[in-house]
C-alpha cells in the first residue's frame, strides 16, 4: 500500500480524500495556491506545498507543479479528487511517465469516455442501452435523412462536449440546419471540434447514474444508483439513492448490464455510468471517469468507502467484496449547498461569520468551511454538502428537514432557503419529477 499521498484538490474534496487517506494510515501532502493558505485542506493534511497562484490554470492544473510538489516530498499516488485533473488522460500518462500512480482509471478509458462519439459506440458494443440516432459523426444530408427515420424533435450533441454545452433541439425539420450549425460553431468556439452526432431527443426523462467500482484483477460490482435529476443549468442540486423511480428487479438489471460491459473493457477504478430514463428504459449518455461529488449517499446506502476501494485498487489490491456481499440499506438524500444568492445564483465568495454543522443519527456533513473562513472567489461555489440517510425515502425527508433547520451558515449568502423550500414541495416529497423540473419550479416560485 501507498505510504504517502498528494492530493490533487481542495476544499471539501481535499478533505475527504485525506479522511480515507488517515484511516488507512496513509500520510498526506495538501497543494494549495497563494489564495488558499489558509483553507481547511491545508491544515488537515501531514504536509502542504504552494503549487501556485490563485487562478487554478496556475495552480490546481498546473502539472509541473504538482508533479515537483510529489517530488518534493515522496508522494507515491495522486489523487485528483473530481473536477481539475481529475479527467485529464495527459495528466494520467504524465504521473504514470514520473513514476507515481494516478488514483483513477487507465489513461486510454480516461480518453475514450471523453469523446462523447467514441464512448457512445463503445460502450452499445457492449451491451449497454443507447439513444436511438446516428452512429457517429454526421454531415447535414446524413442528419436530415436520419432525422426522418427517428422521428423528431432530435438533438445535437457535440462529441468532445459534456455538461450540456454544444447541445441544439430541433423539433422540426426546418429547425435542423440551424441546430446543427449553432451546435457546430459552439462547440469549435468551447472545445476546437466542432463534431457533433445526432439523438432522438427525449422529452421528460431522469437522470439516473449508475457507480461501479473495478479492482486490476477482473472484479467489477455496481453499488446501486443516483438519481440526479434535480439540476440547474447542468449543475446538479439535490441527488438521491436511490432512485425515487426504480425497483429492485430494475436496479439489479442496469446493474448487471454495466458491470458486464465494464468487466470486458478492463476497466479500473471508480466510475459512474450516466442514463436517461424514461417510460421504464435505460439510454447511455455519458461514463464519467471520476469519484463525483454525489458518491456519499452511494457510501451511505451500501456502507462502501468508495475513496478507501478507489485508494486500495489503485495499488493493486482486489476489491474485497463481491456483488452478493453488496446490500443497499434505506435511502439517502445530498443537498449541494452553495455560496450563492438563493434567488439569483449569483455567487457569494466572502467571510463566514456564523458556523454551525447539523449532526445526530444518519447526518453526514462534508465541507471545508469554519468560522472565519473567507471563500475566495477564484472557485466553484461549493460550500457544504448535507447528506442525510434513513430507513426509508420518507423518514429520509423528515431527517433532512431537522438536519436543514439545525444548519446555520452566517456572513454570506447560500442556498440553504431553497432546499427548505425543496423539502417541502409536494412533487418532491413524492419523487415525482424529471430533468426539468427544477428549472421550471425556480421560474414559477420566482427565482
Ligand atoms: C439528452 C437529453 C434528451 N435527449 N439526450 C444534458 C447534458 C448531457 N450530459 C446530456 N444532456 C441531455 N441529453 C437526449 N437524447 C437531455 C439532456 C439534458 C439533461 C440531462 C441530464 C440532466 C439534466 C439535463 C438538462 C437538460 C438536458
Amino acid at each position: 500500500m501507498f505510504e504517502k499521498i498528494l492530493i490533487a484538490n481542495r476544499g471539501e474534496i481535499a478533505l475527504r480524500i485525506n479522511r480515507a487517506c488517515k484511516e488507512m494510515g496513509i500520510a498526506t501532502v495538501a497543494v494549495h495556491s497563494t489564495a488558499d493558505a489558509d483553507a481547511m485542506h491545508v491544515r488537515l493534511a501531514d504536509e502542504a506545498v504552494c503549487i501556485g497562484p490563485a487562478p487554478a490554470g496556475q495552480s490546481y492544473l498546473n502539472m509541473p507543479a504538482i508533479i515537483a510538489a510529489c517530488e518534493i516530498t515522496g508522494a507515491e499516488a495522486i489523487h485528483p479528487g473530481y473536477g481539475f485533473l481529475s479527467e485529464n488522460a495527459k495528466f494520467a500518462d504524465i504521473v504514470k511517465e514520473h513514476g507515481l500512480t494516478f488514483i483513477g482509471p487507465l489513461p486510454e478509458h480516461i480518453r475514450m469516455m471523453g469523446d462523447k462519439i467514441t464512448a457512445k459506440q463503445t460502450v452499445k458494443a457492449l451491451g449497454i442501452p443507447t439513444v436511438p440516432g446516428s452512429d457517429g459523426e454526421v454531415s447535414d444530408a446524413e442528419a436530415a435523412k436520419l432525422a426522418k427515420e427517428i422521428g423528431y424533435p432530435v438533438l445535437i450533441k457535440a462529441t468532445a462536449g459534456g455538461g450540456g454545452r454544444g447541445m441544439k433541439v430541433a423539433k422540426t425539420a426546418d429547425e435542423l440546419s440551424f441546430a446543427l450549425s449553432t451546435a457546430r460553431a459552439e462547440a469549435k468556439a468551447a472545445f476546437g471540434n466542432d463534431t457533433v452526432y445526432m439523438e432522438k431527443y427525449l422529452e421528460k426523462p431522469r437522470h439516473i447514474e449508475v457507480q461501479i467500482l473495478a479492482d486490476s484483477h477482473g472484479k467489477v460490482v455496481h453499488l446501486g444508483e443516483r438519481d440526479c435529476s434535480l439540476q440547474r443549468r447542468h449543475q446538479k442540486v439535490w441527488e438521491e439513492a436511490g432512485s425515487p423511480a426504480l425497483n429492485a428487479a430494475e436496479r439489479d438489471e442496469i446493474g448487471g448490464i454495466v458491470t458486464r460491459a465494464l468487466t470486458q473493457l478492463g476497466y479500473l477504478g471508480a466510475g459512474t455510468i450516466e442514463f436517461l430514463y424514461e417510460d421504464g428504459r435505460f439510454y447511455f449518455i455519458e461514463m464519467n471517469t471520476r469519484l463525483q461529488v454525489e458518491h456519499p449517499v452511494t457510501e451511505a446506502i451500501t456502507g462502501i468507502d468508495i475513496v478507501r476501494e478507489q485508494i486500495r485498487v489503485a495499488a493493486g489490491a482486489g476489491l474485497g467484496f463481491s456483488q452478493d456481499d453488496i446490500v443497499f440499506e434505506g435511502h439517502a438524500i445530498e443537498c449541494r449547498i452553495n455560496a450563492e444568492n438563493p434567488f439569483t445564483f449569483r455567487p457569494s465568495p466572502g467571510t463566514i461569520t456564523q458556523f454551525h454543522s447539523p449532526g445526530g443519527l444518519g447526518v453526514r456533513f462534508d465541507s471545508a468551511i469554519y468560522t472565519g473562513y473567507r471563500i475566495p472567489p477564484y472557485y466553484d461555489s461549493l460550500a457544504c454538502k448535507l447528506i442525510v440517510h434513513a430507513k426509508n425515502r420518507n423518514e429520509c425527508l423528515l431527517r433532512l428537514r431537522r438536519a436543514l433547520d439545525e444548519l446555520v451558515v452566517g456572513g454570506i449568502e447560500t442556498t440553504i432557503p431553497l432546499f427548505q423550500k425543496l423539502v417541502r414541495e409536494p412533487d418532491i416529497i413524492n419523487g415525482d419529477y424529471s430533468i426539468h423540473w427544477l428549472e421550471k419550479y425556480l421560474v414559477e416560485a420566482g427565482h
